[in-house]
This record gives structure tokens, sequence and C-alpha cells, in this order.
């Protein structure tokens, strides 16, 4: 065997975001970038020896030389096997899926998610602990600090292992196993969700449209909806995964998702309309001309939990991040489960559902998911929802509407400001911080300013302490704004704002919320001065 021991230096830029480290392509193909994040993973773990590693993603540009590099690096640092899905793939909740089932040691993911694709676009690389879920962050920390003082790496000198045919090859030491991305996955799906009610659902007429934005879902959906569940071919449009995303830009947005939009407000729209992100754990829901907010996407699918088989026993409780709206907290409240605030990202739920604290979590950036894996699932919300249109045998629109009758509505929305400069909008945030506590007391129109903060969350589970998690603007009313940067992002800065009021009386639910939320809006920019600042005279994106 030909270990090569590869003396390198740190690089000054390899701090995980909000979902792993995501940088532009270029940036990965520095010499040795991508080995001393890896190097740094392995060298955070302890007791991995002769043990199983997942590796896939979501097929982007340059996703096949990075799991050459992995699997490599991972021989030579020791691991027994590694599980990797044929062709490289595998959507962010089926390596979880995998993970788990196979009682792996963890997982590395190569995805940068909705960020745009392709020899100029995004990639990225997170690590998921045993569990199934990304590394929380004491991990990332410790990765961190690998990547800081690092001085060699360890690789394995051999051929390319063929990523294409199911099977066993050996690479050192170990085995490497290519395995099917979509059937464990599948499976679960359908021990979860009540397939031949779907089915009926579907051969009764039900028109369903799923676009798979040309990104990792293609594959699955398409075995799922039109394979397994009957649907006619065609179903799933935008099914084949390409390496930039056919140049799209894969977010599951009423902006980026405009295929999807046209035929779901277009004439003869079918029922039921969904899509979903480059690695395929975010999903929008949508009727015919009827847009689904996420946060009421968590909020119903909670409430109508037990239609589905996998839920029918009821719910350990539910968490949201905090910018989420709090309309799953009426839920919780009305079921008498308790509800979890959290800060933006899906590792914080991990030790809730670990703890059994919680079965259904949700981001108001169209992620849901629940305990069955422990990431969001884009394909398991689409699921979900069809589940309940079949125990209901009513529309998008009037599961809604009958939602928003019993608990009300929290209009909601969220506005993006995306590649701004970041001194601005770094400025903008430390304004904020300053000037939110001293609003308290304090009128603006209608609103009467609650309290004001800068999030900060303890995790009931181990005690760790996140702070500078969004600044809160909450009113007397419920009615809460919220500014964030984004963690995500690799250029410039993404300011996001995001709004939520609430409507009890059904006169005056399911408007526009735009004009509901008119009046935050304003004060949000009076407040924060987005407009001055970031020299922006509307958001990139509105949903
Ligand atoms: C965004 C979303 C957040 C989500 C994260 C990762 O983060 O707001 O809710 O968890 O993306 O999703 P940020 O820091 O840009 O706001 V994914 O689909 O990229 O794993
Ligand atoms: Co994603």
């Amino acid at each position: 065997m030909n270990i090569h021991t590869v003396a390198t230096q740190p690089f000054d830029d390899q701090k995980p975001g909000t979902s792993g480290l995501r940088k532009k392509v270029t940036v990965f193909q520095k010499r040795n970038y991508l080995e001393n994040f890896v190097q740094a993973i392995f060298d955070s773990l302890d007791g991995f020896e002769g043990s199983t590693l997942v590796v896939g993603g979501d097929g982007r540009f340059y996703n096949r030389q990075a799991i050459q590099v992995i699997l490599k690096m991972a021989a030579a640092n020791g691991f027994g096997k590694v599980m990797v899905g044929q062709g490289g793939i595998l959507s962010t909740p089926a390596a979880s899926c995998i993970i788990r089932k196979y009682k792996a040691f963890g997982g590395i993911i190569l995805s940068a998610s909705h960020n745009p694709g392709g020899p100029d676009g995004d990639f990225g690389i997170k690590y998921n602990t045993g569990n199934g879920g990304p590394a929380p962050e004491k991990v990332t920390d410790a990765i961190f600090n690998g990547t800081k003082t690092i001085e060699a790496y360890k690789i394995l000198e051999a051929n390319d292992v063929s990523l294409d045919d199911l099977g066993e090859t050996q690479l050192g030491d170990m085995t490497v196993q290519v395995v099917d991305a979509v059937a464990d996955y599948a499976e679960l799906m359908e021990s979860l969700f009540d397939f031949d009610a779907i089915r009926a659902l579907i051969k009764g007429g039900t028109r369903i449209c799923m676009d798979s934005l040309h990104a990792v879902t293609g594959p699955y959906a398409k075995d799922i909806f039109e394979n397994r569940l009957g649907a006619p071919a065609g179903t799933v449009q935008n099914g084949v995964p390409l390496e930039d995303f056919g140049g799209g830009h894969p977010d599951p947005n009423l902006v980026y998702a405009h295929d999807l939009v046209k035929v779901m407000f277009g004439e003869n729209a079918p029922d039921f309309g969904a899509a979903s992100d480059g690695d395929g754990d975010r999903n929008m829901i949508l009727g015919k001309n009827f847009f689904v907010t996420p946060s009421d996407s968590l909020a119903m699918l909670a409430a109508n939990a037990t239609l589905a088989p996998g839920y029918k026993s009821g719910l350990a409780g539910i968490a949201r991040s905090m910018p989420t709206s709090a309309a799953a907290d009426r839920v919780a409240a009305k079921l008498g489960l308790d509800c979890y605030e959290t800060p933006t990202g899906w590792k914080f739920f991990g030790n809730l559902m670990d703890a059994d604290k919680v079965t259904l979590c949700g981001e108001e950036s169209f992620g849901t998911g629940s305990n069955h894996v422990r990431e969001k699932d884009g394909l398991w919300a689409v699921l979900f929802w069809l589940n309940i249109m079949a125990a209901r045998k009513e529309s998008v629109e009037d599961i809604a509407r009958a939602h928003w009758k019993e608990y009300g509505q929290n209009y909601y929305s969220r506005h993006d400001y995306e590649e701004v400069a970041s001194e601005p909008a770094n400025q903008l945030m430390e304004n904020l911080r300053e000037l939110v506590p001293t609003l308290k007391g304090k009128q603006f129109g209608s609103y009467t300013v609650e309290y004001g903060d800068d999030f900060s969350y303890t995790d009931p589970i181990d005690s760790s302490v996140s702070n500078k998690q969004g600044i809160r603007i909450g009113f007397t009313d419920g009615s809460r704004i919220i500014f964030r940067l984004s963690g995500t992002g690799t250029a410039g800065a993404t300011l996001r704002l995001y709004l939520e009021s609430f409507e009890g009386d059904v006169a005056n639910q399911g408007k526009d919320p735009q004009e509901s939320l008119a009046e935050l809006i304003r004060i949000a920019d009076e407040v924060a001065k987005i407009k001055e600042m970031t020299g922006r005279s509307e958001p990139t994106v509105i949903t």
C-alpha cells in the first residue's frame, strides 16, 4: 500500500457556515484546498479506524473529482469501508438515511445546496455524524481549528475507483461499496406514508407536477412518483441531474422555480405542484394557483400528522428555527405539545430529535423534516402533503384555508438582499444590535415594540450556547421583524429580512402577504435603513 503524507499549509478561510464549507469551485480547485479540509474532518474524529463512512453529493460540477480524493484519503486515514452513492450521487436526506440504516461512523456530503453550480458556480462539503445529522457546532469548530494548524494530509496513491457500477472494490485495505442511491430512501418513504392511498389519489385523476430543477432529486422523484406511485411519465420535470443544473438556480422558491410557477399558476393547472433544491433537502409546495408558505407547511403537516401511518401515534413535539413563523406554535399549543425555537440551520434540531423531544422540525426556508432521518427532507414533505390530501380528500387550498380558520393565519414573508457589499451589511447588523434593545415600548404606527434583542440559544440537551443568531424586534400583538446575514453565500453578504404578523379574522385571511405586511416592511426599513445602507431599492428575492 502506498500511503503518502503530503506537507501542506493552512488556508485562512475554511470556517464552515450554516451548512458546511461553501466556496466557489475555483477555490476548491486550489492545490490542497479540499485535501486540507477533509484531513481536518478526519483529525477532528476519534475512533473511526476500520469503520464505515458514507459519501455522496448532489451531482454538481467537481462532485466526482472530490469523491475520488475523499476515497483515497479515507483509505489512507484508516476507514474500513466507504459506501458511496452510484455515480457519486446521494441526496442529503438519502445520505442521512444510509448513515443511520447501516450504522456508519459518519458521512461526507458534497453539496452547495441551492447555490448555482458549474465551473464558475459553487461547491460545498460537510460532515455528518453517526446519527445521520449535520455535525454540531462543537465538531465544526474543531474542524475549523484543524484547518488553521494543518501541516500534512494522508492520501493513498491509487487509480480512481469506478463510481458507476454497483458493488465492491478494494482501495488499499479499504472496501469501496457503490450503492443504489435511491432504493433505501424510497423504502423508508414507503414505510412512513400510505402509498396505496396516494396511488389511488393519482389514479382518481389528481394531477401532480414535480420540478427537480435539474438537481439531485430527479432519479428519486421518478422512482417514487412515476414508478412506485403510478403517476404518468413526465410528472417529474427537469428530472435529469446536470452538473450546472441547466444554468439554473436550484432554489425552490417562487422566483427560481419559475417553470413550475408557470405551470401551477397557468391555465389548466395541475392539483399539486412541488419543487426541491440542489441537494434534495428542501421543498416548495403549491396547489392549483396557490402557494403554501414553508412556515405554514410545517404547521399544517403537524396538525394533520396522524393521517400518515408513520406518525399515527402522534408527535413528541415540534421545533422550528427562530425566523420561522409561529404558526407551528399554535398547533403545538392546541395539541398540548412542546415547541422549541432554535437558531437557523438543521444542525440545531439533531439533539432534540435524538432525545425524542421532537418529531417534526421546520425552517421558513422551505425546509421540513422529521426524526425519520436527521436532515430536512424535500420529497418527504411532498409525500406527506399527498398523503394528507388523499386522507382528507381536499385540495391544497382547502386544507390551508381550513387550517387558518381553525388556528388563524400567520402572514409571513422573507426579503433577501443577495450579494450586497459585506462591510455595510455588517455595519447594518452592528447598528441594529445596539439599537433594538432601546426600542422597547416605542410606537411605530399601529405597532408597539415589546422586545428587541439578538437571539441567543442554549441547547436544552447539551447546554451549549449559540449567540448572535439574528436580530429580533417583537411587537405586542405578536408580530415580528427579524434580520440575519446568510451563512451559506459565497460572494459578498446576503441580508435576510423576515416579517410576520397574525390574522385571526377569516375575512382578512388569504390576502397578498406583501400588502398585509406593508407597514412592517416600512418599519423594517425605517429601523435598519436597508435601502440607504445596501444601496438597493428592493430585495432580490421575495418569498
Ligand atoms: C439557508 C437557510 C437555512 C438553511 C440553510 C441550509 O441558510 O436560511 O434555513 O438551513 O440555508 O439549507 P442561510 O444561512 O443562508 O440563511 V441547505 O438546503 O443549503 O442545506
Ligand atoms: Co439544500
